[in-house]
């Protein structure tokens, strides 16, 4: 059923990978405008190789700047913006900017139909030609700026940003893209393209026509510690993705940290500073690159990692939403002709057709709407067990709780709530002023006896002044 539009401000960016755009436009209006969500970073959108098999990945080598891409085209990419917009979404396009494609078999064609001849670094759709180009070598060393950022990552022609004919091309794609409707990017390995190059880039683009503002800038930048490029560097030029946030929280929720060490997760943890970063627990490479990350295939402990994060209230949150999949080249959802298959919702909110929707998950969208709440607020009254049990308050607005224990939860804890009773968003949801799942009741003094058994499915507790009954 169709929800009221939203009445507060908005959190967080969903990142449905690999999604159509017709799909997304109905979730913008069914789904994420009513539930807060602020903005969604759609896979890139401009025309790529049609490599065989059809991979995810064929995503990420550029034939041109044609808006055509396997979720639609321009118009639809142009609806997509105006409906989600209009339920007060945005959308942020990952833009592909350091590099074209790797060679690829002669006759390869772009999802726009046009040609190119890789080998040879020459594509005529934008056009660019060999010297467009820095001279082929591979990047192999991360003590070395110079190796990272002009060097081919992967084998993918890398684009020399530092020509104005170069920069200029972007521009005039991303003041496209905007005149589309788009309200921000997501900027795929800036790591391996000089600032200064970015900076100029940027300056050149316009207000977004969605509310007349800057567009909003995200770079992929991923920086342990010890690699040349760091992520200071891009601080200046917009926000950064914090790659430590979903490595270490992956680390305290598959029980290799423990939970009350989290006290004073953020910056002392080496995060960089939130006002520049955007949190994430998983994205599109990590879930099947890096097998110590927490995904939607270890549910249970993903959903606590993303409670965490989204009632934590550090850094700008972005939640995956991902397709299944059981070897990392596999593509999205398809059919016969390849096309990708319409996203199927189910009663219960959860989706089919091979599509997770991780952002459909109750205990997710739930901590969406607690972000929301909570927004503003200061964490206070942290308390743990010693160990893997731990609770604390959003100001009066929030209380959340997490039992990684193998035995069971059991305490009377300070909410900081108005006293009350309240549905506890892990289990249920809030319906005609009863709740599904477990309620929780707060006394005068704020205190509430707190359940979690060891075998939940879910392993926290949250409760809200919005979850009130
Ligand atoms: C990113 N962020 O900075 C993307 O998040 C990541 O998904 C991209 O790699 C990468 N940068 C380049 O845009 C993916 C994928 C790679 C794939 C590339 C290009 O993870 O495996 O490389 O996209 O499609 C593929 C092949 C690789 C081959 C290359 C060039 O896997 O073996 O290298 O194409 O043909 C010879
Ligand atoms: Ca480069």
């Amino acid at each position: 059923a169709m929800l009221a539009p939203r009445a507060m401000a908005a959190v967080g960016i969903v990142h449905l990978f690999e999604w159509r755009f017709d799909d997304i436009a109905q979730e913008c209006e069914n789904f994420l405008g009513p539930r807060g969500f602020e903005a969604v970073q759609v896979s890139p959108v401009n025309e790529y190789a049609v490599i065989g098999g059809r991979p995810w990945w064929e995503r990420y080598q550029p034939f041109s700047y044609k808006i055509a891409s396997r979720s639609g085209d321009e118009n639809e990419f142009r609806q997509m913006c105006e409906r989600c917009r209009k339920a007060g979404v945005k959308i942020y396009v990952d833009i592909v900017i350091n590099h074209m494609t790797g060679n690829q078999p002669a006759g390869t064609k772009g999802t726009a139909g046009s040609d190119a001849t890789t080998t040879d670094k020459y594509y005529p759709a934008v056009p660019y030609s060999k010297e467009n180009f820095h001279a082929t070598c591979t990047v192999d060393n991360f003590n070395d700026v110079n190796n990272v950022r002009n060097c081919e990552l992967v084998g993918l022609h890398d684009l020399d940003q530092s020509q104005q004919y170069v920069r200029q091309k972007i521009i005039d794609f991303l003041n496209h893209l905007i005149d589309l409707g788009a309200a921000g990017f997501r900027v795929d390995a800036a790591k391996h393209i000089w600032p200064a190059d970015l900076q100029a880039i940027y300056s050149q683009v316009k207000n977004t026509v969605y509310d007349q503002q800057r567009p909003f800038i995200y770079q992929e930048v991923s920086d342990f510690g010890g690699e040349a490029v760091k992520r200071e560097e891009y601080f200046p030029l917009g926000h950064v993705t914090e790659f430590r946030n979903g490595r270490e929280l992956s680390r305290c929720f598959s029980g290799q940290n423990a939970l009350k060490w989290l006290k004073n997760f953020g910056t002392p943890w080496g995060l960089m500073a939130p006002e520049y970063a955007i949190v994430f627990v998983d994205n599109h490479d990590t879930q099947r690159s890096d097998s110590s990350v927490l995904t939607y295939k270890r549910s249970k402990n993903y959903k606590m990692a993303v409670a965490f994060m989204l009632s934590w209230g550090f850094g700008t949150p972005r939640v995956m939403s991902s397709f299944f999949f059981d070897s990392s080249d596999q593509g999205p959802p398809h059919n016969d002709d390849m096309t990708i298959k319409r996203v199927g919702i189910n009663p219960d909110n959860t989706c089919y057709n091979g599509w997770v929707c991780e952002h459909r998950w109750s205990q997710i969208y739930g901590m969406v709407e607690f972000a929301n709440v909570a927004k503003g607020t200061q964490m206070s009254n942290f308390w743990d067990n010693g160990n893997n049990q731990i609770s604390f308050c959003k100001g009066n607005k929030g209380f959340i709780a997490f039992n990684l224990e193998n035995y069971d939860m059991n305490v009377r804890l300070q909410t900081c709530l108005p006293s009350g009773t309240y549905c506890d968003i892990a289990t249920g949801f809030k319906l005609n002023n009863s709740c599904t799942g477990k309620s929780v009741t707060v006394s005068y003094d704020g205190t509430a006896q707190i359940f979690i058994g060891s075998n939940a499915p879910d392993g926290f507790l949250a409760i809200h002044q919005n979850s009130k009954i």
